[in-house]
């Protein structure tokens, strides 16, 4: 699945030109407000930022890997408020129906996903059960034609603008293997939202709780309709999520450098530009050279992604993923730093958006797995496969 070069070279400018124009400008806003403007949520749903991963048979654009790597880069050039709004749409909300959901579920879903009508969001983690997602505990009790489900959902990102989630719940017994993944519409009886989490940083995107009290859900919404598959959609869904966070982190490392160098080339002291001092060049300098490593090796593993059938885990593939989260999260971590650094008493100031990106991009290093987590799985495959 891709878009023909031609339509994708287009809609990246358009993109482009839309966060040049609309997102950038209204960064203060979302800033000081904590909400991305509803015009602007009007103007991304006409743009087919919903569905950019969705094949076009589903009503969706239907970017390739590599596509979506390259329009995930520009959106990290701004408030990641932004992105997050359609961001479980593109990735972790859809994209276990689009792997392993059926035809009808498939077809009943997915344009309305890709219209953005209906927002989806990924439910894993727990109050116990973050990084072991394996362990989670919320209960999914066979009744009849339905499952009842009970228990929590923790730090779940969209769950306030959801209008279903795609969610893990235990239908078996312990481990990896009794787990499956259901499609829970927001509106159940039963289902209801703890209070906003109150963040660090990435001020404008929404998340919470999510709570459920004998939500009975037709058997039916088990995706693909077998139960016990949902551990495996969950870690497919996630591999894809981690490289779209890759090419985040490129895309907000280079904003970081742009502010960075325009201040350096501003900035006076000692009587000449900041810039012009050799410690200040070795800063952008490192930065530059960890960025443009990051970004060769996202681009690399979203090529081989493409090769593989959508649904299709390939370990090595996954292990490649787990490198590009390590390695460009924690680049974007450094850079976020030096270019706090190069700012001075400056980048410790709201209104320099360095300091922003700072908070945004402490989170990148922890959610769809933390560094350790992808340190496990690139160290458990070399293990496996040597
Ligand atoms: N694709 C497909 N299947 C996968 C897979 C992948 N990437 N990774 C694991 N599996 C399969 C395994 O093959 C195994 O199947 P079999 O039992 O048939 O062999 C099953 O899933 C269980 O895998 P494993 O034994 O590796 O599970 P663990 O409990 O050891 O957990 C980690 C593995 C730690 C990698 C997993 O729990 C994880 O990724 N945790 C982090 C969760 C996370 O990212 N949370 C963020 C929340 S969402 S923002």
């Amino acid at each position: 699945m891709a878009l023909d070069n031609e339509s994708f070279e287009i809609l990246l400018a358009t993109i482009q030109r839309f966060i040049r124009e609309r997102l950038v400008p209204a960064e203060n806003h979302v800033e000081d407000h904590d909400e991305v403007p509803e015009e602007i949520v009007a103007e991304m749903k006409e743009l087919g930022l919903f569905g950019l991963s969705i094949p076009e048979e589903y009503g969706g654009i239907g970017l390739s890997m590599s596509q979506e790597g390259r329009v995930a880069f520009e959106l990290g050039r701004t408030a990641l408020a932004f992105r997050s709004v359609f961001g479980t749409n593109v990735g972790i909300g859809s994209q276990g129906i689009l792997m392993d959901g059926t035809e009808a579920q498939k077809h009943e879903i997915l344009p309305r996903v890709a219209s953005g009508e209906l927002i989806m969001s990924f439910a894993l983690t727990e109050p116990d059960a973050g990084s072991d997602a394996a362990s989670l505990k919320t209960r999914a009790e066979l009744d009849g034609d339905h499952y009842v489900l009970n228990g929590t959902k923790r730090y779940i990102t969209n769950a306030p603008r959801a209008g279903a989630f795609t969610l893990m719940a235990r239908t078996g017994g312990p481990g990896a293997s009794g787990v499956s993944a259901f499609i829970v519409p927001a509106d159940t009886p039963g289902l209801r939202l703890g209070k906003p989490d109150k963040k660090m940083g990435q001020r404008g995107t929404k998340t919470c709780d999510v709570i459920l009290e004998d939500v009975r859900v037709p058997a039916a919404n088990i995706i693909g309709g077998v139960p016990g598959q949902g551990f495996k959609t969950a870690m497919k869904v996630l591999d894809r999520g981690r490289l779209h966070i890759s090419a985040v982190a490129c895309g907000t490392a280079q904003r970081i450098i742009e502010e960075s160098v325009n201040y350096a080339r501003e900035r006076k002291q000692f009587g000449k530009a900041i810039g012009e001092f050799q410690l200040i060049q070795a800063m952008l300098a490192d930065s530059q050279a960890e960025l443009l490593a990051g970004w060769s090796l996202v681009q690399d593993v979203t090529r081989r992604f493409d090769l593989k059938p959508v649904h299709e885990s390939d370990p090595e593939v996954s292990m490649r993923a787990s490198c590009a989260k390590l390695f460009c999260t924690e680049m974007v971590g450094r850079v976020a730093d030096r270019g706090v650094q190069i700012h001075g008493g400056a980048g410790y100031i709201n209104e320099y958006k360095v300091e922003r990106f700072y908070r945004d991009v402490r989170l990148l290093r922890l959610y769809e797995g933390t560094t350790q987590i992808q340190q496990i799985i690139i160290g458990r495959e070399m293990l496996r496969s040597a």
